[in-house]
């Protein structure tokens, strides 16, 4: 019956080609964003991913990718979650088909999906979360605050296990997507091609000249030359202060260098607040990109 159908079997392990088939699902879906904001739904999943794993805190061990608790309210109102309805909406079309993999699984996968098919770096990734319930969720105020400085990124991602060089790799992150008004109050793209993975974040930290917005939103910096590009306080200080700004040259002069050490720190970052004992594999594994499959 269709009841039956839309359950699980109970015996059905699922295998890396399983995951592949809901890889490729995720590929075709962030492909078939029409006029959505740049024309894709790569950048929204990469922070859907990053948001329900950066809440994570190693000395209670507790929030992490594990439970995707953001399912439910109140952490799904939390601000900083604002706007990411629409990638939540759009995994669970594709939880419709592939019924058997865990939210919290789907949701890092589709970061993974959406880094690699945007002609960024493998991000090594594995299964294992589970789903939970409501109660595991963490307080409200877990995730960075944009308006804030040099202090308040360390102790946000020190929280979560990283170092400063790490703080300086994910922020890279930003070369894609944009910020929205009506979602954290920001607005604009953070570079030019805001749809591909580069390093141009840093390049443009470092060569453009940054100045206030002039405007009755939130602070936020634009670039003097075109005033069409955007920097959140939070971007800027990393190359304001000595430690962060050290990397962030490394990772301007190199982009092999950044999508190294991106790769690592992504990886580590979405498997936050998962048991060991319960991975499906002992190391993670590398997903094939779409294009891979095909050669
Ligand atoms: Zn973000 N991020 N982020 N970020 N982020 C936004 C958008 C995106 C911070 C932050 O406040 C904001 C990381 C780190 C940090 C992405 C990925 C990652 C927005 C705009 C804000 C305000 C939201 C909006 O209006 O739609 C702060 C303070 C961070 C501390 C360093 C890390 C780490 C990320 C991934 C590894 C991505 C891809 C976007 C773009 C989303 C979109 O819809 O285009």
């Amino acid at each position: 019956s269709g009841v039956q159908s839309a359950k699980v079997a109970a015996n059905f392990v699922p295998t890396k080609e399983d995951y592949i088939k809901v890889y490729n699902k995720i590929a075709q879906v962030i492909d078939d964003a029409g006029e959505y904001d740049d024309g894709s739904y790569g950048p929204v999943l990469v922070r859907l991913a990053w948001h329900a794993s950066g809440t994570y805190d190693k000395d209670s061990k507790t929030g992490g990718s594990n439970y995707a608790t953001m399912r439910f309210e109140p952490e799904s109102l939390h601000g900083a979650n604002a706007g990411l309805k629409v990638a939540r909406d759009l995994m669970g079309q594709v939880k419709q088909e592939f019924p058997w993999i865990s939210y919290g699984d789907l949701w890092t996968l589709a970061g993974v999906a959406a880094i690699q098919e945007m002609a960024g770096p493998h991000i090594p990734w594995r299964p294992g979360r589970i789903d939970g319930f409501a109660a595991q969720a963490t307080p409200d105020g877990r995730l960075p605050d944009a308006t804030q400085g040099a202090d308040h990124l360390r102790n946000i991602f020190y929280r979560m296990g990283f170092n400063d060089q790490e703080i300086v790799a994910l922020s890279g992150a930003h070369a894609l997507g944009r910020c929205h008004r009506d979602r954290s109050g920001f607005e604009g793209p953070w570079t030019f091609s805001p749809t591909t993975v580069t390093n141009d974040y840093f390049k443009l930290l470092f060569n453009e000249s940054w100045v206030w917005k002039k405007w009755d939103g939130p602070k936020q910096l634009e670039d003097k030359k075109t005033k069409s590009l955007m920097m959140l306080p939070t971007d800027y200080v990393l190359v304001q202060d000595r430690s962060f700004k050290k990397y962030a040259k490394q990772y301007a002069e190199s982009q092999d260098l950044w999508f190294k050490d991106f790769s690592s720190a992504v990886s580590r970052l979405f498997e936050l607040g998962v048991p060991t004992s319960q991975w499906v594999s002992s190391e993670p594994w590398i997903m094939p990109t779409v294009e891979e499959q095909e050669a």
